[in-house]
């Protein structure tokens, strides 16, 4: 019998069967043997007597954190405030979904808190344009709920973000019968609780969400020249540098650079690029 793991536990994995039955099961040895790991959201076959997983389906995609296979949407979480908004942040999570080759939504969360509404209006035109949908919510006044309804229904989505930004109080509001953990957000510690633990798919509207586990920091397991193709915003000009490995950054006749210069590519997501390049190594440094 077919079915999806909806969460796993020290080596258990509870597996939704095609008669919406929950299993208990666990991983034939071949997988160990194989280095297969098994995540949330991997279909599967089962054996209906001893409650083994006897086999794995191809994947449809594959996300490292919240390690999560075979998802529909990916939603990216940031706050408002409490957690502070942040468009580093943002465009860092944005680059690592395109890295896996996702393409990802944002949820601005928290808007009841700001005073000014249309404070991020600058970053959303940017965003839209780049092909990233954005929704502004508030699990206080519910404004923006309709629109994540509409996005999430008949699919696999996946919340993502960093802790304390209201991943779970999200899913409470559109299944209150997961009933989510809700922890509080630190000021003086400046972060949420790492109230959940665990990636876990929670069935809606003939689909399903993810609950996982917000970050605190989210390393980019990948090369300064992987960065540069995951800003999507900058592959219409990068095909007209002058090096076809340029990176942007010291390169003459770079015309991404040129782009920034003319504003067709905004000065802060630029930047954001140069700042998260630092922390990368070049793949030839590696060899
Ligand atoms: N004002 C306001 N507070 C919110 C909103 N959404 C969530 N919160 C609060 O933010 C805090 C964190 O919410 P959670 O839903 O636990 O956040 P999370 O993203 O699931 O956090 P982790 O599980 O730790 O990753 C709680 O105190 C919530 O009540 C919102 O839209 N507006
Ligand atoms: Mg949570
Ligand atoms: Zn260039």
């Amino acid at each position: 019998m077919e079915g999806i793991i909806l969460s796993s536990r020290y080596g258990n994995y509870e597996v939704l069967d095609s008669n919406r039955n929950i299993e208990i099961c666990k991983p034939r040895g071949l997988f160990r043997h194989k280095h297969i790991k098994l995540v949330v959201g991997d279909r599967v076959v089962i054996s209906e007597d001893e409650l083994l997983i006897t086999e794995v389906k191809e994947r449809k995609n594959y996300l490292l954190r919240p390690n999560i296979a075979n998802i529909d949407e990916l939603v990216i979480v940031m706050s408002a405030i409490d957690p502070d908004f942040s468009s580093l942040l943002l465009d860092k999570f944005i680059a690592y979904a395109h890295f896996f080759k996702i393409n990802p939504n944002v949820i601005i969360s928290k808007i009841d808190k700001m005073s000014n509404k249309n404070f991020f209006d600058e970053k959303i035109n940017y965003l839209s344009k780049i092909g990233v949908r954005v929704i502004k919510y508030s699990n206080i006044t519910k404004e923006g709920l309709e629109e994540i309804q509409e996005l999430f229904s008949n699919k696999i989505v996946a919340l993502m973000g960093q802790s304390g930004v209201g991943k779970s109080s999200l899913l409470n509001a559109l299944s209150p019968q997961s009933k989510r953990e809700i922890g509080e957000f630190s000021k003086s510690l400046g972060r949420g609780k790492h109230q959940t633990k665990e990636v876990v798919l929670i069935p809606y509207e003939n689909g399903f969400i993810a609950d996982t586990p917000g970050f605190s920091s989210l390393e980019l397991p990948f090369y300064k020249d992987d960065l540069a193709n995951c800003f999507m915003n900058f592959a219409k000009y990068a095909k007209d540098c002058k090096f076809n490995n340029c990176l942007h950054i010291q390169e003459t006749f770079c015309a991404v650079k040129k782009a920034v210069e003319e504003g067709n590519i905004s000065c802060e997501s630029y930047e954001n690029y140069l700042k998260l390049s630092e922390d990368l190594i070049l793949r030839k440094d590696r060899f």
